[in-house]
């Protein structure tokens, strides 16, 4: 049976983990994608996977990836029916890695 690893990463860690992770064997998708809340680009990473193999593949991107502090602009509306929107800067830590692990249905390649 086959996992899907979606990773989504800090677009500085993707390179290096798209490396690890072929030199390991895995087959991976690298898809250019955008955070909501921070509205800056980060990557998503897929990749097939054996069961057997999830934890190795798990163990490189915790390996990998590393959180780091970022300062965010965060428009705030003040007191409510005066219309007025102010923004402030905002710290936010983000993460190494945000990682879902589905279970496939069904692999095939044509
Ligand atoms: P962004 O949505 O751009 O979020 C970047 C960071 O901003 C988040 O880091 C978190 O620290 C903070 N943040 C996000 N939403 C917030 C909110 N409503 N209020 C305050 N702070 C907030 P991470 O949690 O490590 O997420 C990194 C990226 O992973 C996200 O980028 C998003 O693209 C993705 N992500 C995280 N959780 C997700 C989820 N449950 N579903 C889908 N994508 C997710």
């Amino acid at each position: 049976m086959m996992k899907l690893i979606v990773a989504i990463v800090q677009d500085e860690d993707a390179s290096r983990l798209i490396g690890n992770l072929m030199n390991d064997g895995f087959s991976v998708t690298k898809l250019a994608t955008t955070g909501g809340f921070l509205k800056s680009g980060n990557t998503t990473i897929l990749a097939g996977v054996e069961d057997n193999r999830v934890q190795e593949c798990l163990g490189i991107i915790e390996k990998v990836c590393k959180s780091r502090k970022q300062i965010a602009t965060s428009p705030v509306t003040m007191g409510g029916s005066s219309g007025m929107y102010a923004s402030y800067p905002i710290e936010v830590t983000v993460g190494g890695a945000t990682v879902f692990i589905l279970a496939v249905d069904q692999f095939v390649k044509y």
